[in-house]
């Protein structure tokens, strides 16, 4: 195809519950979407790039201003692009995956649009419905943490993930785990921990958790190897994955035994599908992370958690469990399950009136 132009709108949408993790609390998203306005028709991307660099070193200003003087330009100027190009054609820039993953997202919504292939059957998922977690934020107290988890429970969620730090970890997931019976439960603790909580951790054992996700920072491989190797619950690492190849470096190192998969953090959703093939040829299973994505970016991640190796519930909750309505149409759980899209490209179409209406500024054109 031959990119004419690329859209990018800035939307905020509250939140329906303050969202607090070991890095922050939030109460509403500042999302940057991307149109594609291609010869063979428009597609969408979703950038899930948090507002301020406190989670990722990539935020929304950020990933805009890259897009813009960088990445935009190159598509705009490339001539020929496909989804299967745009990785290549944007490496000249380093790092950045979570702006580059929106803009390959979107090229691919316009490519199989026109092909009339979902997202799905491109990525090769074997299921119409995927089962359904929940991520759930540090609460006020123990009481607050209860009555939402019993919420999701009675939503129908599959599985429930705590987020988890240092002052705020053994008191309540034992709480949860007393309130829930046998429902699966894992954690979250986003980097806040160090080596020196490994005893502390290791208490964690009792609960009989599919897996803790990320205790230490993002660079830092080494000392989950560690971990692994003296705790029963499975390690899971997110943020330190952002490549198929730093997947494997880290699975054969003992590092990881379940991955979690963002298409952001790999710089898209072609990245994602290898991270999900090299897992599945190491065994290791995999789950779909989620990065409170409006419907543009859940319906690409209920489609990727389609796929076989997606072998856990992922944080592919509804479009309720952060928003009252959506930039799409909603996300509506059924049995615990969300259905893949089956639909051409994403499957889903952006709200026009509802873009105008939550825009933070009129969308700028880059041509
Ligand atoms: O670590 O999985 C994470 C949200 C923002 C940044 C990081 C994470 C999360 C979540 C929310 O846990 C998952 C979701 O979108 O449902
Ligand atoms: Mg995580």
């Amino acid at each position: 195809m031959r990119i004419v132009a690329i859209e990018l709108h800035r939307v905020a949408l509250p939140l329906v519950r303050r969202f607090e993790t070991s890095f922050g609390v939030q109460t509403t998203r500042d999302v940057l979407l991307v149109r594609v306005r291609a010869d063979v028709g428009d597609g969408w991307g979703e950038c899930v790039a948090g507002a301020e660099p406190v989670y990722s070193s990539e935020y929304t200003d950020g990933a805009e201003h890259v897009i813009t003087n960088y990445l935009a330009p190159a598509l705009l100027r490339a001539g020929s692009v496909t989804a299967e190009s745009v990785a290549q054609q944007l490496s000249f820039v380093v790092g950045h995956r979570m702006a580059k993953a929106a803009l390959e997202t979107a090229v691919l919504d316009a490519q199989t649009r026109a092909s009339g292939q979902s997202f799905g059957e491109y990525f090769g998922a074997v299921r119409a419905a995927v089962d359904c977690g929940v991520s759930v934020g540090i609460a006020p107290t123990i009481d607050e943490l209860l009555a939402e988890v019993d919420g999701y429970v009675a939503d129908g969620y599959r599985r429930i993930k705590l987020k988890i730090k240092p002052g705020w970890d053994i008191e309540p997931v034992r709480a949860v785990r007393d309130l829930i019976g046998d429902l699966p439960l894992q954690v979250d603790a986003n980097t806040a921990y160090t080596l020196a909580d490994v005893d502390r951790l290791r208490l964690l054992d009792e609960f009989d958790l599919l897996l803790i996700e990320q205790p230490f920072e993002e660079e830092d491989i080494l000392s989950h190897v560690t971990l692994a190797a003296a705790i029963a619950t499975p390690v899971c690492l997110d943020e330190s994955i952002h490549s198929a190849l730093i997947a494997v470096d880290a699975i054969e190192r003992g590092a990881t035994s379940v991955v979690n998969i963002k298409a952001g953090r790999v710089g898209g959703y072609l990245e994602a599908v290898r991270v999900h093939d090299v897992c599945a040829e190491l065994d290791v299973p995999v789950w779909c992370g989620g990065m409170l994505e409006t419907g543009v970016g859940r319906a690409a991640n209920v489609a990727l958690a389609g796929m076989e190796n997606f072998t856990l519930p992922g944080d592919t909750s509804a479009s309720s469990r952060f928003y009252a309505d959506d930039i799409t149409e909603p996300f509506v759980l059924v049995d615990g399950r969300l259905a893949v899209p089956t639909g051409a490209g994403s499957g889903v179409e952006v709200r026009e009136q509802l873009l105008a209406e939550w825009a933070l500024r009129a969308p700028v054109t880059l041509r």
